[in-house]
């Protein structure tokens, strides 16, 4: 199985988390913003990452490789099957892929990708803003809802955790962290989660990544 894009990408990493979780041997391969060739873009018609091979079978978006997965290894299964539970589920990764992300491009793209990727010229009033006004009522949601057993469904681990607890690894490598004295709870469940050593490998590979290219460029660093 080939998983074509970077770990940077809360999408991608999503999507190696879990199939370490479930013990999947599967190869990244480094794709995306012009890289990957034709087998990328046969799995990722719209150019975007995780692209994903399977044999013959090839497929974009991190939500459906995952469904893929879950179904063709069931064990341990990462998508419930009780209907709360599986809506529960899909509804946590709804909110990573889409209310998370929504701050979080802004914050890593004009921390890190515009300005060491792409070379361009980074927004920050509109990463700081993000940061200090778009994140903080996701994280007061999640401060609300993370159950004592520390996993967000069936007090295991699930999608659910893997989905939202990615973001948040992206977010780590541009210095944008869960302060824990406003949301303790929320900043130890992210901890726990990025600690398990399907995260923990991916996320040191990250920040050296991040690194590499010269580390996130802060507002005051280019004042
Ligand atoms: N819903 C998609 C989102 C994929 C996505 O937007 N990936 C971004 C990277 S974080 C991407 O490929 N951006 C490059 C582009 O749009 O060209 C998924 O879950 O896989």
């Amino acid at each position: 199985m080939i998983v074509f894009g970077s770990t940077l990408s809360p999408y991608v990493r999503k999507v190696m988390v879990f199939g370490a979780e479930k013990g999947l041997d599967m190869e990244l391969r480094m794709a995306g913003m012009g890289r990957g060739g034709p087998e990328f873009a046969a799995a990722s018609p719209f150019g975007k990452m995780p692209g994903f091979v399977d044999g013959d079978f090839a497929i974009s978006d991190s939500s459906a490789i995952v469904a893929y997965l879950d179904a063709k290894y069931p064990d341990p299964n990462l998508i419930p099957a009780a209907p709360e539970a599986r809506a529960r589920t899909i509804w946590y990764d709804e909110l990573a892929d889409t209310i998370v992300m929504a701050a979080g491009s802004a914050i890593f793209g004009n921390r890190f990708v515009i300005p060491r990727v792409m070379k361009g010229q980074p927004d920050h009033d509109a990463a700081d803003k993000a940061e200090t006004a778009v994140l903080p009522p996701i994280l007061d949601y999640l401060e609300g809802v993370i159950p004592q057993s520390g996993f967000l469904v069936e007090d295991r681990l699930t999608l659910a955790d893997i989905a939202v607890a990615s973001p948040f690894a992206t977010l780590g490598c541009v210095d944008c962290r869960v302060d824990p004295a406003r949301w303790p709870k929320t900043a130890a469940w992210v901890d726990a989660i990025h600690a398990r050593p399907s995260f923990a490998a991916i996320i040191a590979k990250d920040q050296a990544a991040v690194a590499a290219m010269g580390g996130p460029v802060m507002q005051s660093a280019a004042a």
